[in-house]
């Protein structure tokens, strides 16, 4: 065991019971001519965390944590799409529809990929999942039983979209969840910062937060 120095207040890491997850670090959020930018985002403001996600990636790795990516997408009958979540808003392009990097955030499609710079290596868990939070209509809790992981070490984006759910998601299943917080971003820089601040208001009521510098020390040590 050991402590991760973290808000509220430091983070009991047991490397054993741990997995670094990587939420939906595709294409298609990250990259022009994606659903993220088709929604009339800047994604600018979420690629600028690469080169930090893969600092924890390969710090992850390098400790022998359990990796988990999750990717965002649906199936290419969009037999797993709500209309409701297809209709919403007034994107130039709906989720299903041909873009220049192939049909959005469909699996299999170019620009659903993870991005080449935070590939899964072999033997990591990849989640393919159709919400926003990575537990619903996915194996994921059956994955992480069996595995004996109790902490979540989370990363990605978007913040107060697919990571807070997901964290939420695993704070009510009983799971300890600490956010990296120059590992995760938001097209909104605000919505960032209020995620993170409720985060671990209240005593840590959906969690920590904590520094990358920090968790790297302690993966160092762990
Ligand atoms: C969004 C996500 N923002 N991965 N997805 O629609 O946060």
């Amino acid at each position: 065991m050991v402590d991760i120095k973290a808000q509220p207040f430091a983070f009991p890491l047991n490397v054993e019971k741990a997995a670094l997850i990587v939420i939906d670090m595709q294409r298609d959020f990250t990259e022009p001519g994606g659903f993220g930018e088709t929604l009339g985002n800047d994604v600018s403001l979420v690629s600028a965390i690469v080169p930090d996600v893969k600092r924890l990636l390969e710090a992850a790795r390098a400790t022998g944590l359990t990796v988990i990516h999750t990717m965002e997408c649906h199936r290419p009958d969009l037999s797993d799409l709500p209309e409701a979540k297809r209709n919403r808003g007034n994107p130039s392009l709906r989720i299903g529809d041909q873009g220049p990097m192939g049909r959005i955030l469909i699996s299999g499609e170019y620009g659903t990929d993870i991005l080449p710079a935070l590939a899964p290596t072999p033997g990591e868990l990849v989640i393919e999942k159709p919400g926003k939070g990575a537990f619903y209509a996915t194996p994921l809790g059956d994955e992480l039983k069996s595995r004996g992981i109790t902490q979540l070490i989370f990363a990605g984006v978007t913040t107060e979209v697919c990571v807070q759910t997901t964290m939420r998601e695993a704070n009510d299943r009983g799971y300890d969840c600490l956010l990296v917080e120059e590992a995760t971003a938001s097209y909104f820089p605000a919505f960032k910062q209020a995620a993170l601040d409720m985060i671990r208001a209240q005593g840590g009521i959906v969690g920590w937060t904590a520094h990358i510098d920090d968790v790297l020390e302690a993966l160092d040590h762990g």
